[in-house]
């Protein structure tokens, strides 16, 4: 199962991994009651992440079964997203929700996304790899980091365009009917 962790809310660098001391693991049992999924699917034969005609590659299999019809693939890195990194590093780490499911399965490197927990508002901190395929319910505030490598390719599912929509956390998102329904999911 995926690794995850009470994050330190130290404020130094977001990608140094932040581990309190002792270490606090969180459980995929808390994770689940969170509505966060996670599974592992080898990459092997799948680096390219578009190739949606293998029924078997459990990936297709959970897209098609939560209705997610399209997908890209994300190469956050500096050589790949030249001049809107910066950017884009900054509004990925940004505490946000959707109103549907943010599916991500890594391709390749690593980085981290940080979810809070209910009711404590603790960041958990997950740490994601090539393989990992992670569900972040609608409605569940979160943020994404890279680590120190610096690299992470992603495939990202879709309900309907590729557009999905970051709601940065306020008062009108904690009033949203997604956010609602999550924390009533949940509760
Ligand atoms: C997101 O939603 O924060 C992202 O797509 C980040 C890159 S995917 C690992
Ligand atoms: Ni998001």
């Amino acid at each position: 199962a995926m690794h995850a962790y009470y994050f330190d809310n130290l404020p130094t660098d977001q990608r140094l991994p932040h581990i309190t001391d002792p270490a606090r693991p969180v459980s995929p049992e808390t994770l689940a009651k969170l509505g966060v999924l996670s599974w592992h699917v080898p990459v092997d034969g799948h680096e390219s992440g578009v190739d949606e005609s293998d029924d078997e590659f459990e990936v297709n299999r959970v897209a098609k079964e939560r209705g997610y019809k399209n997908r890209d693939v994300i190469n956050v890195s500096r050589e790949g997203m030249g001049a809107v990194y910066e950017e884009k590093i900054r509004g990925f780490f940004e505490e946000h929700m959707h109103e549907d499911e943010e599916i991500r399965y890594i391709l390749s490197g690593s980085g981290f996304f940080d979810a809070r927990e209910m009711p404590t508002d603790a960041w958990i901190r997950i740490v994601v790899a090539p393989g990992d395929l992670l569900v972040l319910p609608a409605g569940i505030y979160h943020r994404f980091t890279l680590d120190t490598k610096d690299q992470i390719r992603a495939l990202r599912l879709f309900k309907d365009e590729p557009k999905w929509i970051p709601h940065a956390r306020s008062g009108a998102t904690d009033a949203n009917v997604h956010r609602v329904g999550y924390l009533r999911d949940i509760g």
